[in-house]
């Protein structure tokens, strides 16, 4: 047994996969994360490495000092990630004041953490807190018919959380807070890093216009079911409107007696 064998290295690999398998990962695009329990990183102590200097991360996450993660490495395949774990991923330790982070293991031959650190850290951080440490994973991947949608709707959560969740009935079961949208940003740094845990607070998925989607869960089949879930519901969309647009739809109405029956909270101001 090795490190390769640990679950979550195996479900990270999947998760990969999965998203690549999707289509959702041209070349090195989208990029995944994941916090480490104490356990893990217990067992992970004999495979990691303390050699390589501590680097500024570009933002600061104080809420998250000393913790660990596994992530993609900047510019690396996502596909390539399930075929060779330890040249395309690796496991960064944070430092107490969380402004800086070591490799301790993978990226074999040198690289760097995912362009998106900033984003996914800030993200961590904002979930670690409204969680109690519950989510686990942040997924970004360049989700087709979402980024289509993103140059024909107006860029608004409302608009974008009642129109997927009309198109699948059980989208706001999945999704009840809704879906967030960030404006064009450059990707990469800690503005749009600040601009999507912002909206992390509230929601667990946060579209960036003309770009992708991030969400957070708790595991990754939590995690790859919901961008799964958006995704599909976005090609549902997308479908429809190619047909000429909607005729007839699921009503308010409607939603409201699902949120009773299924015992979740709708916010209104989704359903105006
Ligand atoms: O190329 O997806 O957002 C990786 C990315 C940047
Ligand atoms: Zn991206």
């Amino acid at each position: 047994m090795g490190i390769l064998d640990f679950e979550f290295i195996k479900g990270f690999a999947r998760c990969a996969a999965d998203g690549a398998a999707m289509g959702w990962h041209e070349r090195n695009g989208g990029n995944i994360s994941y916090r480490l329990k104490e356990a893990e990183v217990a067992l992970s102590a004999p495979y990691l490495s303390d050699v390589l200097p501590w680097q500024a991360i570009g933002t600061e996450v104080p809420h998250l000092g000393g913790e660990y993660f596994l992530v993609t490495g900047s510019g690396r395949y996502i596909r390539n990630v399930e075929l060779d774990p330890e040249g395309n991923i690796c496991i960064i330790e944070l430092d107490e004041s969380g402004e800086n982070y070591r490799i301790r293991w993978g990226l074999r031959g040198g690289g760097r953490p995912t362009s998106e650190l900033p984003s996914h850290l800030m993200n961590h951080q904002v979930k670690f807190l409204a969680t109690g440490g519950k989510h686990r994973v942040i997924y970004h991947a360049h989700t087709t018919n979402l980024i289509a949608l993103t140059f024909v709707l107006p860029l608004k959560d409302e608009v974008f959380t009642r129109e997927l969740w009309e198109m699948m009935t059980e989208c706001p079961v999945v999704f009840p807070q809704g879906v967030g949208v960030v404006h064009w940003m450059v990707p990469g740094g800690r503005e749009i890093a600040v601009a999507t845990s912002k909206l992390m607070e509230t929601y667990d998925v946060a579209i960036w216009a003309h770009h992708g989607t991030f969400v957070s869960g708790e595991d990754f089949d939590l995690a790859f079911g919901l961008m799964h879930c958006v995704e599909k519901a976005s090609e549902v969309l997308v479908k429809v409107l190619a047909m000429g647009g909607k005729r007839q739809s699921i009503t308010p109405v409607d939603f409201r007696q699902l949120a009773n029956d299924f015992n979740v909270t709708l916010e209104e101001r989704f359903l105006a």
